[in-house]
């Protein structure tokens, strides 16, 4: 491992997130551009914006699990660099791609990203999980970067999963209510990227991002992944992913990732 992944792994494992830079190179960067573009235009996002209620003309759009039915996103997530550095960062010999998330903001969106941890989302458990967002335009904390809230991943909380752009918990979840943390409180924290950049936060941190204040469009990929220790853990109320209810609760997502149809990331 680098000296820069390796203090990477150190800052994941002690405040929740770390910054990797220049990733993705240039090249892939505009790859994956074009297919966010193709799905922009497409139905496929949802509009966050009209779930926020806001009727601003910026909109927040966002979509899940293109790697599903687009093989640019299959192929961005499961080879190459980006799962490279995420084993080496959870120390994970093996690693399962479990969901993407494609989330455009415009410039001018007023809507943020609700204070949330992505665990009460996951059907699994464990600590090698995490979710990696990539930046496909510059990203500085004004146009919506992600901010965590450091140690939040240690503190030993579960919270219920929202809606992302309001703070209401989905019906039938379980755990705590997401609490309103201040973006400017002294122990949130993140990072000013820029293109094929990428954070990787713990499944368990809490983070957030404001409305986007920039002039240009922040359109950026979280791709979220499971590592060695992970094991099926259906979460009652969350939004199903094919296969999970079948699947005996403890079962290693190594021995069911298969059955399951998630891939498994490798270098290329
Ligand atoms: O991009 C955003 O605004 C939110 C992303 C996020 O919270 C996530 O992918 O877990």
């Amino acid at each position: 491992m680098t000296t820069e992944l390796e203090a990477a792994a150190e800052e994941f494992w002690a405040d929740g997130a770390c910054v990797v830079r220049g990733v993705v190179d240039p090249a892939g960067v505009e790859r994956i551009r074009a297919a966010v573009d193709a799905l922009i235009v497409s139905p496929e996002l949802a509009d966050l914006s009209a779930m926020a209620g806001d009727t601003s003309a910026a909109r927040f759009r966002g979509g899940v699990d293109h790697w599903r039915t687009r093989e640019e996103f299959r192929e961005f997530a499961t080879l190459g660099a980006i799962p490279a550095v995420t084993r080496a960062v959870l120390g994970s010999e093996r690693l399962w791609l479990y969901e993407d998330s494609v989330l455009v903001k415009e410039p001018g969106s007023p809507v943020p990203t609700r204070w949330h941890t992505d665990d009460g989302y996951f059907h699994t458990e464990g600590r090698q999980m995490a979710t990696v967002w990539v930046a496909l335009d510059p990203a500085p904390r004004r146009s919506g970067s992600l901010r965590f809230l450091r140690d939040s991943h240690r503190d030993g909380r579960r919270y219920r999963p929202t809606f992302f752009v309001t703070d209401d918990p989905i019906p039938g979840t379980e755990g705590d209510l997401v609490p309103t943390v201040d973006l400017d409180d002294p122990d949130a924290f993140g990072w000013d990227l820029e293109p094929g950049d990428l954070t990787i936060h713990h499944v368990r941190t809490l983070h957030a991002a404001g409305g986007n204040l920039g002039t240009t469009t922040r359109r950026a990929l979280s791709v979220r992944y499971c590592g060695d220790d992970a094991v099926v853990r259906v979460k009652p109320g969350a939004p199903g992913k094919p296969g999970f209810d079948a699947v005996a609760p403890g079962t290693p997502l190594r021995d069911a990732a298969g059955a399951l149809g998630l891939p498994e990331a490798v270098e290329a």
